[in-house]
């Protein structure tokens, strides 16, 4: 680790993590030479593809079809505030021209940079926008074999890496993200993916160590783009004073808000619409509308953001079934957002089965299971100011009962609770 640099100064300031901590909704896009083998974005080093067998994702890249503005309008559509790309990938494939690789889509048929046109479509339609940049390159020369993901997993890595010249990934890595950072405006999010433990992704018999140096490329990142939030994936955590901008869950919604270091930290859970985020074109594990609204009210009330990810086509479009959960997205939030967005986690106990978010002094209460003639809230008897359905503005009457047991079902009315009762069906 360089000493030059005291990563604690890094962090960013709390105030321009507002946006992001209101917006609270965004989409990640995983997409490179993967989408055309459409079995997962492991998938060369799942099946253990070799550099020259994948070449025919390169020479076959051409999608013609790519529209960005399209994209841009479905994310906005679906209530989604930013997004996240891939500009690059674990493969090591570019989505963005650079001077670094020839690995890139300008060198493929398709000839074009597609970072380009997609930050131009995505900002016109009011979205900020995010970089992922992957640190780990089962392309580059010099990332060779990755001790902790062997390409060929029945071989040992340090073996295999063992010819290797230590050449200057690191360096590699601060060229283009000077480029990303550089050549297309303002950008919003910067999410690396990911590092290890200690930050070595290779330890070579007599040759040494290959680190990402982690701090010179925080560093270097809050130079080119002094407000950009950067993700925990740089792994700094054992630094001292460090806390990162966001930290990153995936996969799962926590049951109780993160910390780190025991302290509350801005937090983002990113998920698939299936079981993949490159394009699969065979998976079956769809999540159900009901799901997916649930994901996003769960995140939200325990103060967190949601990035639901979709998976582009070898050709540039989006499948059928993530833009059937964008719409159930879309038509909930037009209806519902007023719950989500610049809504947050709130004191008040949640009902059983219910969640609840808040906003100032509105109280968002998210019923679960239907239907009940009668919700309490405890604690909140004499807050209350009027109650109404946020799908129809229809007025939800309440009550707040003297302390008692109800008869019927033994189950004391606390102090201070309120009733609220509810219609037989659904509004
Ligand atoms: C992981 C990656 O390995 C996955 O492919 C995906 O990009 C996910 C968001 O992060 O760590």
């Amino acid at each position: 680790m360089n000493d030059q640099i005291s990563v604690k100064d890094l962090v960013l300031a709390q105030d321009k993590k507002d946006w992001f901590v209101a917006d609270r909704f965004g989409m990640f896009i995983h997409w490179g030479l993967y989408s055309l083998g459409a079995r997962h974005e492991w998938l060369k080093n799942r099946e253990e593809i070799t550099t020259a067998d994948y070449q025919k994702y390169f020479d076959n890249f051409d999608p013609d079809l790519y529209d960005p503005k399209e994209w841009a309008r479905r994310a906005r559509e679906a209530g989604m505030k930013y997004v996240v790309i891939t500009t690059k990938h674990h493969e090591g494939f570019c989505l963005f021209d650079t001077k670094a690789t020839d690995y890139k889509a300008t060198s493929t048929p398709y000839g074009k940079d597609l970072i380009k046109p997609f930050v131009d479509a995505f900002r016109s339609e009011g979205l900020r926008v995010g970089f992922y940049y992957s640190l780990i390159d089962w392309h580059h020369d010099d990332f060779g074999i990755d001790v902790h993901h062997p390409q060929r997993n029945r071989l040992d890595a340090a073996e295999m890496n063992k010819g290797r010249q230590i050449i200057d990934y690191a360096g590699y890595m601060r060229e283009q993200v000077t480029e990303l950072l550089t050549n297309y405006g303002k950008i919003d999010v910067m999410w690396f993916d990911f590092s290890y433990p200690k930050r070595v992704y290779r330890d070579l018999p007599g040759k040494g160590r290959a680190d990402w140096e982690s701090d010179k490329l925080l560093k270097l990142v809050r130079d080119l783009q002094p407000d950009i939030i950067v993700n925990n994936r740089l792994d700094l955590l054992d630094e001292e004073g460090f806390l990162p901008d966001i930290t990153t869950p995936e996969q799962y919604t926590p049951r109780q808000a993160p910390k780190v270091k025991g302290q509350d930290v801005t937090w983002e859970a990113c998920h698939t619409f299936s079981g993949s985020w490159g394009y699969y074109r065979d998976e079956q594990t769809w999540k159900s509308p009901e799901q997916l609204i649930k994901m996003l009210v769960d995140t939200v009330s325990l103060g967190g953001n949601l990035l639901m990810n979709v998976g582009p086509t070898g050709r540039g479009t989006f499948d059928g079934r993530a833009n059937d959960a964008l719409a159930v997205y879309g038509e909930w939030l037009r209806v519902n957002g007023r719950s989500i967005y610049g809504a947050g986690p709130s004191q008040v106990q949640a009902p059983a089965d219910c969640r609840l978010t808040q906003n100032g002094n509105r109280l968002y209460l998210h019923i679960y299971s239907w239907p009940f003639r009668h919700i309490h809230i405890d604690g909140f008897g004499d807050k209350l100011k009027y109650a109404q359905f946020l799908s129809d503005a229809s007025e939800v009457r309440w009550l707040t009962p003297e302390p008692e047991v109800d008869s019927n079902i033994g189950v004391a009315i606390p102090r201070g609770s309120i009733t609220l009762e509810l219609p037989v069906l659904k509004p």
